[in-house]
C-alpha cells in the first residue's frame, strides 16, 4: 500500500494524524518494538514507557533508533501527559492505575493489531479461543502453503502482526489473545473463529462474561463466523444476518465428526477420515474442523488442505509423547496453561493417568478439574505457586502429592505409575512462577524423563 493511502487510513480509522499524533507505546517487548519500527517508518512521533528497569528489547531499540525517548523503571512519567494515543502492549493491563487514569483523561487506546488492520490489503483470518488457537493458526498456515497460497501466520502465536507485513503474503492468519482483542477496534477479518471459551486469565478480566465479550470482538465486520456448536458461550455470540459455519464433535453441524463412520464431514460431504490425522484427542478433531471451515471460508483448495492435515504432527509441548518406559507413556502437555486444556488432555486419555499439575492458576478455580480427574486419574502430583489450591480441590477424591520442582515431580510420578498407565504433564496453570515460559517447563520435564529412560536402559 502507498504511504499516503496508509496515512489516510490511520487518520480516518484511528484518528492518528501524522503531524499531530504523539503515540506513547507502553511496553518494550516484541509488540512494542514492532510498533516502534512501524511508526518510525511513517514519521509518526512516539515515545516508549516500560515498568521494568531494563525492558527486554531496549538494546535492539537503542541500536536501531538511538533518538527514541524511553522511560523505564515505572509508569510514573510525564510522557502520559503529552501523548494523544496509548498503544498498550498485551502483557500490560488496561486497569493498571496510571494507564486507567490516562484513558479516563481521554487518551485513545490503540493496538498493534489496529495498525496492522489499517496497513493490510489482503484477507485476514482471525483465530481466538481459550484453547487450540496456536494449533488452528499453524494448521491454517500449512493449509495455505500446501494449496500454494503465500500465507503468513503470527500475532499471539509469536511474530507480532506488524512484522508479518514484511512477508507480503496473500493471506494472513492472526492468532489473537483476549488482551489483543480488548484493545483492538478496527480489525475486520474475512473469516474468524472463537474456538471455545473456558476460564483463563481471570486475574486480568472482570469475569468469564467480560472475557467472552473481548473474544467476541474478533467477529467485527461482515466476515464469516466459525462457531463451536458444542460451546454455548460461543454460540451466544452468533449475530443475525451473518454467514456462520458451525463445527461440532457431538452432533451434526456444517463441519462435524461423524462418529459412526469416524469421518470429518464438511458441508454435508466426507472431507477426511479421522484415521488419516496424526493429532491425538477429540479436542484436536474440533480444531481440525474449525481449520477446514476457515480454509473453505477463504477458498483454499480441499485437496491441499487434506495434504496439510495428513502431514501435521501437532505442535511441541501439546500432548507430545516423550517416552515409553517400562510400559508407562510419558506425555508433555506443558502448554495446558488453564483447566480447560488439562480437562481436554485427560478426556482424551485412554489409560489411567498420573497427572502432574500446578503453577500459577491465574485466578482459575482448580475445582473445575474434579470430574475429569475423578474419571481418569489415579493420583495427582502438584507443584508450583498454586499447588495448595490443587491439593485442596482434589485431595478428597484421590491421593495428591506435593513436590517442589520438576525433578521431584517426575520422580514421584515414576513411583506411582504402573505398566499400561500414562504420566501426563498438563499443569492447568501458567508456568511463570517457576519457569521463563511453558516451553522451559516442558523442556525440564523432557530432561527429567530422559534421565529416567537412561536409568531404565542401563537396568535392562
Ligand atoms: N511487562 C511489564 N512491564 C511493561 C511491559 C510488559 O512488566 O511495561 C511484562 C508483562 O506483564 C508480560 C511481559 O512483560 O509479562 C511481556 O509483555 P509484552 O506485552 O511486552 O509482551 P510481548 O513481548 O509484546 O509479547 C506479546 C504477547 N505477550 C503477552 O500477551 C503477555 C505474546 O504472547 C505475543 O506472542 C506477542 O505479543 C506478539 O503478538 C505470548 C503470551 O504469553 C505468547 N500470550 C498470552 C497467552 O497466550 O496466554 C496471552
Ligand atoms: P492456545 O494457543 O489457545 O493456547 P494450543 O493449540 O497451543 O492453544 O493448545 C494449548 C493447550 O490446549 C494444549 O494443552 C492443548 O492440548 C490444549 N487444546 C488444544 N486445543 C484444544 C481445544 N480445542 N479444547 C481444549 N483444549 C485444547
Amino acid at each position: 500500500m502507498e504511504t499516503a493511502e496508509l496515512l489516510t487510513r490511520l487518520e480516518q480509522k484511528l484518528g492518528l494524524q501524522q503531524q499531530q499524533a504523539k503515540v506513547l507505546i507502553v511496553g518494550l517487548g516484541t509488540t512494542g518494538l514492532s510498533v516502534a519500527r512501524f511508526l518510525k517508518n511513517l514519521d509518526i512521533q512516539f515515545a516508549m514507557v516500560d515498568s521494568r528497569d531494563k525492558p527486554p528489547l531496549i538494546d535492539p531499540l537503542a541500536d536501531e533508533m538511538p533518538d527514541v525517548a524511553v522511560f523505564s523503571g515505572g509508569f510514573d512519567s510525564a510522557a502520559f501527559e503529552v501523548a494523544t494515543h496509548l498503544l498498550v502492549s498485551p502483557g500490560v493491563s488496561l486497569q493498571q492505575e496510571t494507564i486507567a487514569k490516562a484513558i479516563r483523561s481521554g487518551l485513545k487506546v490503540i493496538s498493534d493489531i489496529d495498525l496492522f488492520a489499517c496497513a493490510v490489503d489482503k484477507p485476514v483470518i482471525g483465530v481466538t479461543g481459550s484453547n487450540g488457537k496456536s494449533t488452528v493458526t499453524t494448521l491454517l498456515g500449512d493449509m495455505g502453503r500446501y494449496t500454494g497460497v503465500n500465507t503468513a501466520i503470527g500475532g499471539n502465536l509469536g511474530i507480532p502482526a506488524l512484522d508479518l507485513l514484511k512477508q507480503d503474503a496473500d493471506l494472513y492468519v492472526l492468532e489473537l489473545s483476549s488482551f489483543q482483542l480488548e484493545r483492538t477496534s478496527v480489525l475486520e477479518p474475512v473469516a474468524a473463529t472463537v474456538l471455545n471459551v473456558s476460564a483463563d486469565h481471570m486475574d486480568r478480566h472482570a469475569g468469564i462474561e467480560a472475557y467472552a465479550a473481548e473474544k467476541k470482538r474478533i467477529f467485527k465486520g461482515n466476515g464469516i463466523c466459525v462457531l463451536n456448536l458444542d460451546d454455548p458461550v460461543v454460540m451466544a455470540m452468533q449475530e443475525p444476518n451473518r454467514t456462520c459455519y458451525t463445527f461440532s464433535v457431538k452432533s451434526q453441524a456444517d463441519y462435524y465428526w461423524a462418529q459412526k463412520t469416524d469421518e470429518l464431514m464438511a458441508q454435508g460431504s466426507p472431507f477426511i477420515a479421522r484415521a488419516e490425522l496424526k493429532l491425538e484427542g477429540l479436542h484436536n478433531v474440533a480444531n481440525v474442523l474449525a481449520a477446514i471451515a476457515l480454509g473453505q471460508a477463504v477458498g483454499l483448495d480441499d485437496e491441499g488442505m487434506r495434504k496439510a492435515l495428513r502431514a501435521f504432527n501437532g505442535l511441541e509441548h501439546r500432548m507430545q509423547k516423550v517416552a515409553e518406559i517400562n510400559g508407562v507413556s510419558w506425555i508433555n502437555d506443558s502448554k495446558a496453561t488453564n483447566p480447560g486444556a488439562c480437562i481436554a488432555a485427560l478426556n482424551g486419555s485412554q489409560e489411567k493417568v498420573v497427572l502432574i499439575a500446578g503453577g500459577d492458576a491465574k485466578g482459575a478455580a482448580m475445582t473445575e478439574l474434579t470430574e475429569a480427574v475423578q474419571q481418569k486419574c489415579k493420583a495427582v502430583v502438584a507443584m508450583g505457586k498454586d499447588a495448595e489450591q490443587i491439593e485442596a480441590a482434589l485431595k478428597e477424591i484421590l491421593p495428591v502429592y506435593r513436590v517442589k520442582n520438576m525433578r521431584q515431580a517426575v520422580s514421584q510420578a515414576d513411583k506411582l505409575a504402573e505398566t499400561g498407565e500414562r504420566v501426563l504433564l498438563s499443569p492447568a496453570c501458567a508456568s511463570l512462577d517457576q519457569y521463563k515460559n511453558y516451553m522451559e517447563r516442558g523442556e525440564r520435564f523432557i530432561q527429567e524423563v530422559r534421565k529416567l529412560e537412561e536409568v531404565a536402559c542401563q537396568g535392562s
